[in-house]
């Protein structure tokens, strides 16, 4: 039996405004390849299907496309949990209509632990595989809050909640496995205590100070594989080879660029797994170049011989003032497949913040506010500031907009 753990697809995830519908689409058909070229029998998708709990509806065609030929496939069972980054009742509404196809939503603790325990048959319809999948947990899902209670004492309720439910939920999907002899296999979106994030990988602290991480002993033994999903890069939980976060398969930002992203195959002889991972091609790579304006210009330069396409950051940090820096970006890459998604000037922004009172952070400040202070750091005289000014709130405006469309 041949098992694929994937997570954290995001999908609709923008990068500076830029959603990225074109590669999460070609990851989608090269993942659909893979399970039908290899014949998989089970697909689980350990949450974050979804960058919002509002997806656009072009995020959400391309997952019932996705769904709709890994259905069509020899794949027996697809199951989804929800993420901290999904909507449950969004994943949820067309639950029953999936089951038909032997793809299997859960998205909410049910009052009945058994009810998150799934219990998976072969092509001959014998029992083959115990799955208990647990969902994200909010809050509001597993603690019963008491008036007056401090930070403290809700976090350790949180944490009693969540272990409470994993043992609930486990210990009625030990009972079938011991029963039936059949492998077991947990999934859960989590921050297990000792998982390793890296700057600017995108995860979302799910509360302040990270105070719910969530120990490692609330795994029992009995599991033969654990799929969880939160974390973006490829681990191991605990140094256990086969309790595994499979980790975002895209770079989820420019300070990942070059990282390889995979996907982990689990194939099963009787109940022990082997684990093995696969490398996802990277289907449009991110460059982040920096430097002064030489710098710059040469590395977009060499990019541009390679005739590679991609998606490119650029960070100005040299001294000099530079006119029309953006002009001269843009020229570079004209007509080529790069696409330059931000130009950042740090010198500007370095000025700009020393014009800032003490106290004053940049992250405090609106865009206006920012934008104002750069045209009187640039001396641009007073009688253009209006027609300026109107213009870059008329470009806000369209962001906002596309933001809620897409
Ligand atoms: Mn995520």
């Amino acid at each position: 039996m041949l098992l694929l753990h994937t997570s954290d697809w995001h999908i609709g995830r923008a990068l500076y405004g830029r959603r990225r519908y074109r590669e999460t689409g070609r990851f989608l058909d090269w993942l659909a390849d893979w399970i039908e070229e290899h014949l998989v029998d089970v697909l689980l998708v350990a949450g974050d299907i979804f960058d919002t709990s509002t997806p656009g509806n072009r995020a959400q065609s391309l997952y019932y496309r996705f769904l709709c030929r890994v259905a069509a496939s020899a794949c027996r069972h697809v199951v989804v949990i929800s993420g901290n980054h999904d909507s449950p009742s969004l994943l949820a509404a067309p639950r029953e209509l999936l089951r038909e196809l032997r793809i299997h939503v859960i998205t909410a603790p049910a009052p009945d632990p058994a009810d998150q325990v799934l219990l998976l048959d072969d092509a001959e319809g014998r029992p083959e595989l115990v799955v208990c999948a647990v969902p994200y947990l909010r809050d509001r899902d597993i603690r019963r809050s008491a008036p007056g209670e401090s930070m403290a004492e809700k976090q350790a309720r949180l944490l009693e909640g969540i272990r409470a439910h994993y043992r609930a939920v486990c210990a009625h999907g030990i009972r079938l496995r011991n029963e039936l002899d059949i492998p077991l296999v947990a999934m859960g979106h989590l921050f297990a205590a000792g998982g390793q994030v890296v700057d600017g990988d995108g995860v979302r602290e799910l509360a302040v100070g990270g105070l719910d991480r969530v120990e490692t002993d609330i795994f029992p033994p009995e599991i033969d594989y654990l799929a969880l999903g939160h974390l973006h890069q490829a681990q191991r939980v605990g140094g256990a080879d086969n309790r595994r976060y499979s980790g975002a398969p895209l770079a989820m930002g420019f300070a990942e660029a070059g990282r390889e992203k995979s996907v982990l195959a689990v194939r099963f002889t009787g109940r022990r797994p082997a684990v093995q991972k696969v490398p996802v091609p990277c289907f449009r790579p991110l460059y982040r170049i920096s430097g002064d304006l030489e710098t710059i210009l040469s590395g977009l330069a060499e990019l541009v011989q390679q005739g590679e396409g991609g998606l490119v950051e650029v960070i100005y940090t040299g001294d000099a003032v530079v006119a029309g820096l953006g002009d001269q970006v843009f020229a570079a890459v004209d007509g080529t497949d790069l696409e330059v998604l931000s130009i950042r000037n740090t010198r500007a922004v370095a000025r700009a913040m020393a014009r800032m009172h003490s106290g004053e952070a940049l992250e405090e400040m609106d865009e206006e506010e920012v934008f104002r202070r750069l045209l009187e750091d640039r001396g641009v005289p007073e009688r253009q500031r209006g027609d300026l000014e109107n213009c870059f709130r008329e470009i806000l405006l369209t962001l906002h907009e596309q933001d809620r469309d897409a």
